[in-house]
């Protein structure tokens, strides 16, 4: 059963316009929406359905658009990354890229009456924007060293890549998935150290051994809202690291969700919802109907038994020669320039391919030793360092205020600014991870921090102020664990104070001398 055959009641008002206009079909409209220009195009098409195509209208940069890419597994070319550069660049200083949450690239700036180019340009270098907003499978992460790690298990580019094409229809759109009840992510994790937080995916595949042959285990459910955080849950299933398995399991999962998932209340209607009501048993059964075959049982334990990298530095591939160097890109921004900076570094440099990580930093892979002294002295590693401060060097954050309208609190600015403040104050013994997210959406994933910071409002002076709510112990790689809310309605201002107790009581750093 398609989307737009299902028999719907209680409809709200998503549920309703989805049913009324697949999301997909403004993309033959586009070349008439140029036409007309942003402020005639109607308001459903614009606000909403546009996203489908991966084209946000901002409410605080109106007619600036932002469009959302799909990278999977967080590898681009350099012609492609050189395509992104052309394209912000145009925008002179509206212009600019972020490096998401979830290993991806989303450009601003971006005019409407420019979109059936830019659409030509993406596909030209094989690039899509398809179904990367709403109720649609976000961007497909999997562990940014691929396939140049040494102690990798599962090699996961092309599978990522396979889920995305059946998904897309190989990027063109595809209205099969283009009606879920929500939006729905998915990783693959062929590493150890669980480099996509798998924990907080729909489904996550991670690699573990059964009866001594290599697959993945199955998680299902995990996702944040403002309403619930919930951790990914097993399936107790099993499939080989095969492209015809692992896509048809996402396939069967997936339709399950589309045609059964719970759409009464968006509040309610992630997988997880429908899991537990169902209960995992009856859900496992659903899906091995679907998927057309039974489902191996789980083995017994994951290979996810390392802490989690920051592939930031210098490091050596499974290439013998050959090593792979980690950009910190500071809170993911990027303008034009250095993105064709960093395009012509991995051309001239590496293997001409250009990675992005769920901490929003670059890596550079396949520069040959004999390059590698060369490639260090390049100018764009002042800005984008091999070796930055503590804090900054961990520290992630969301959009916030500046461009996005949920936002309580600006984010990427401040964020940045507090963590060189205390990297200048504070000696710290071992890495930090802040988290800054604009509001409870959470999309700067603060559960997953050491220190996650959550954007609220707060009374203080007879005033509303922007303040943040404080989350503690957020676990990555081995046995992640999401973190509490431990703290509420802290005014900004008064937040390098509270970081600083902190950082000296809960994780040994010491005043710099
Ligand atoms: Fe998010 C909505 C930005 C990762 C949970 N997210 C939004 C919107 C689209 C809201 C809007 O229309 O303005 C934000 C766009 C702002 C902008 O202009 O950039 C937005 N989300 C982001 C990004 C760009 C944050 C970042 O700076 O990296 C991330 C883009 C990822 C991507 O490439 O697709 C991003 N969002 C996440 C994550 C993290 C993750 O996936 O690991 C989450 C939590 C995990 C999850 O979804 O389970 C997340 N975003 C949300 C939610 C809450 C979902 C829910 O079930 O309630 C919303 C609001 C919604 O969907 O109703 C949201
Ligand atoms: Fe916007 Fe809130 Fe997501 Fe930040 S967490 S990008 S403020 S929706």
């Amino acid at each position: 059963m398609t989307s737009s055959t299902k028999p719907q009641s209680n409809l709200n008002k998503f549920e309703k316009f989805k049913a009324e206009k697949d999301g997909l079909a403004v993309k033959d409209e586009l070349k008439h929406f140029a036409e007309i220009g942003w402020e005639a195009v109607d308001k459903t098409d614009l606000e909403q359905r546009l996203k489908w195509l991966g084209v946000f209208y901002r409410p605080v940069t109106p007619g600036k658009f932002m469009l959302r890419l799909r990278v999977p597994n967080g590898i681009l070319t350099a012609a492609q990354m050189q395509t992104l550069a052309e394209i912000v660049q145009r925008y002179g200083d509206d212009g600019s890229a972020d490096i998401t949450t979830r290993q991806n690239i989303q450009l601003r700036g971006i005019r409407l009456e420019d979109v059936p180019d830019i659409f030509a340009q993406l596909k030209a270098v094989g690039l899509t924007s398809m179904q990367s907003g709403m109720d649609n499978v976000r961007n497909i992460t999997g562990s940014p060293v691929a396939g140049i790690n040494g102690d990798e298990l599962i090699d996961t580019r092309q599978l990522v890549k396979d889920v995305q094409d059946m998904i897309t229809n190989s990027g063109e759109g595809n209205r099969e998935f283009t009606n879920l009840p929500r939006k729905f992510n998915i990783a693959i994790e062929g590493g150890r150290d669980n480099a996509v937080h798998a924990e907080i995916n729909d489904i996550a595949l991670v690699p573990a051994y059964k009866d001594e042959k290599l697959g993945f285990n199955v998680l299902v459910g995990g996702f944040f809202s403002a309403k619930r955080c919930e951790s990914a849950i097993p399936l107790d299933a099993w499939v080989e690291p095969q492209s015809e398995d692992v896509v048809g399991l996402c396939r069967a999962i997936l339709e399950v969700y589309r045609d059964r998932g719970l759409r009464a209340n968006r509040q309610k209607s992630r997988l997880m919802w429908l899991i537990e009501e169902w209960g995992v048993e009856t859900f496992r059964s659903e899906v091995e109907k679907v998927y057309g075959k039974p489902l191996a049982t789980a083995a017994p334990e994951d290979e996810i038994n390392w802490d989690k990298r920051d592939h930031i530095g210098v490091h050596q591939q499974v290439q013998p020669g050959y090593n792979y160097v980690g950009l910190h890109v500071p809170v993911g921004r990027f303008m034009a320039d250095t993105m064709f900076e960093l395009a012509r570094l991995a051309e001239v440099y590496g293997s001409g391919e250009i990675r992005v990580t769920v901490e929003q930093n670059a890596i550079i892979p396949g520069i040959a030793d004999d390059k590698l002294e060369a490639f260090l002295s390049e100018p764009l590693l002042e800005q984008f360092s091999i070796d930055p401060s503590s804090l900054t060097r961990s520290l992630v954050s969301c959009t916030g205020s500046r461009y996005c309208n949920f936002a309580l609190i600006e984010t990427k600015q401040q964020g940045f600014k507090m963590a060189q403040d205390l990297d200048a104050e504070l000696d710290l013994p071992e890495r930090v991870r802040i988290h800054w997210t604009g509001c409870p959406n959470s999309c700067g994933q603060p559960q997953v921090a050491d220190i996650g910071l959550m954007g609220t409002k707060a009374r203080k002076d007879g005033k509303t102020v922007e303040a943040v709510d404080l989350y503690m112990g957020g676990k990555v790689g081995k046995d992640a664990q999401l973190g509490d809310r431990v703290r509420k309605g802290i005014p900004c201002d008064e937040l390098p104070g509270v970081l600083k107790d902190i950082l000296m009581e809960e994780f040994g750093a010491q005043p710099k001398a």
